[in-house]
């Protein structure tokens, strides 16, 4: 099943989950084998880029967070910037 997979996003020392929504674009547009993908997250418009695996803001480029697909039970710091306890 899909959610055996999920998406995370480099924080300052580990991963963090993509949030349900978001995740469930991602995964959808990953998977009809788009390179970018526009995603809506806290208001801000931020760009996936699948083919060098990193995302950014679109209006603010220059700081680029690695990505990664990966089992959904990898270790990570919490969904979205909450902590997981
Ligand atoms: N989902 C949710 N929030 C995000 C995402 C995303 N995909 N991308 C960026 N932000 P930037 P530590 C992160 C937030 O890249 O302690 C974490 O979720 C980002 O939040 O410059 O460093 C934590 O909440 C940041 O607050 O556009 O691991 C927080 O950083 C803001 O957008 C601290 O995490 C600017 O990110």
């Amino acid at each position: 099943p899909s959610n055996e997979h999920s998406w995370f996003y480099m924080g300052c020392n580990g991963w963090w989950m993509y949030e349900p929504r978001v995740q469930t674009e991602i995964e959808e547009a990953f998977k009809s084998g788009e390179k970018t993908f526009e995603a809506l997250i806290a208001g801000h418009l931020y760009v996936v880029d699948f083919d060098n695996m990193f995302q950014y803001r679109k209006d603010f480029p220059s700081k680029r967070r690695k990505i990664k697909r990966d089992l959904t039970s990898s270790s990570h710091k919490g969904l979205a910037g909450l902590k997981q306890e």
